[in-house]
């Protein structure tokens, strides 16, 4: 084949799929199964068919989507709930995990007895922010995978499923937005995918995304600032002053967390979640939502607080517990850290 030819059938293809990059990665990672890449790929079939059913979400009062029944008399789920069962069955037969966690589930998630179990723990918030569902904005699925602790290959446990974020092997999100997304991070770097619906298939869009290391906007619920400490109260009424470095920040907040991280990443800025005198451990999960974020954010050159420490570092007591976080640009976290201190 001619260097022409060769050139040609590159050009055929619209870029890197994320196929591709996982498998290009894994011949370059000493001693890879594949396990990982095919777990990757499974969230990734998950991620296509949650995101083809939200699509359809304003659809529900027309066709029945979202109701008990659907015009064609079959049950239909709630999204939140079909996006718990989608990840579940698109995972659980692949012999890549032992065990699972869902936001959605009270308690570990086992593989069914007739699958094989692997070497990985998959964590996962399958639909987070779905309060934006019927007012036609962003949403998103958070995922974390971890290495089993349990030792042999049967099933996993609780056990498996409690471990500090700095144990984690790779975290992502997906994003349903005005394109859908698929960010995710080994660690070494952080790399976003586009969604072509047209064919189906994630390209590579946004290679080795990094974090500004600082931001001009403050995303947090700022309805709750009379629940709040007053060192909370006092570092945001700074960001807001002409004080704060560069001037007033500006302030951004659609609700859902995949949405105001992924701004955060892209252009810089933090995103908090404060304690406050309701949710007197934040509201945020640490296992679903703030270890994988800050595993992310993290890998892109950023930082992640609980207020007092390093979100990785904090080891799970319970499968459900909320954290604090301030999560974002380094100069921003390490600045709300030391005023909230
Ligand atoms: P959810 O998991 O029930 O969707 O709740 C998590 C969401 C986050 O996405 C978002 O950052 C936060 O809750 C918003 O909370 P609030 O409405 O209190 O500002
Ligand atoms: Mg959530």
């Amino acid at each position: 084949m001619t260097s022409s030819t060769l050139d040609v059938r590159m050009a055929a293809l619209p870029g890197t799929t994320l196929e591709r990059h996982i498998l290009d990665r894994q011949r370059r990672a000493p001693g890879a199964t594949g396990n990982f890449s095919g777990l990757l790929q499974q969230i990734a079939l998950a991620a296509k068919i949650i995101g083809s059913r939200v699509r359809k979400a304003g659809l529900a009062g027309v066709l029945g989507l979202t109701g008990d029944v659907n015009v064609q008399g079959e049950r239909v789920q709630k999204l939140d709930v079909f996006a718990n069962n989608t990840m579940v069955s698109c995972v659980e037969a692949g012999g890549h995990v032992c065990v699972m966690g869902s936001e959605e589930v009270a308690d570990p998630i086992p593989v069914p007895p007739e699958y094989p179990k692997g070497k990985y723990v998959l964590l996962f918030d399958p639909l987070d922010g779905s309060g934006n569902i019927d007012i036609n904005a962003s949403i998103g699925s958070i995922f974390s995978v971890y290495r089993r602790l349990t030792p042999g290959q049967g099933p996993g446990g609780l056990r498996d499923c409690l471990q500090p974020g700095r144990d984690m092997v790779a975290a992502g999100y997906v994003i349903y937005g005005s394109s859908n997304m698929l960010v995710y991070s080994t660690g070494g770097g952080v790399y976003g995918f586009t969604l072509d619906p047209s064919i189906g298939e994630f390209f590579l869009s946004h290679d080795n995304m990094r974090i500004p290391t600082r931001g001009r906007t403050y995303s947090v619920n700022e309805g709750n600032y009379h629940k709040w400490s007053p060192s909370v109260q006092g570092w945001v009424d700074w960001l807001k002053s002409p004080e704060a470095p560069g001037g007033a920040y500006s302030h951004r907040y659609i609700g859902a967390m995949v949405a105001d991280l992924h701004r955060t990443l892209l252009r810089g800025g933090i995103f908090a979640y404060p304690a406050d005198e309701k949710n007197r451990s934040g509201k945020l999960r640490l296992l679903y939502e703030a270890a994988p974020f800050a595993f992310i954010i993290e890998a892109a050159g950023g930082a992640a607080s609980t207020g007092s420490g390093r979100v990785l570092d904090v080891t799970p007591e319970a499968l459900h517990q909320r954290v604090p976080v301030f999560v974002g640009s380094a100069e921003d976290v390490d600045e709300a850290t030391r005023m909230i201190a």
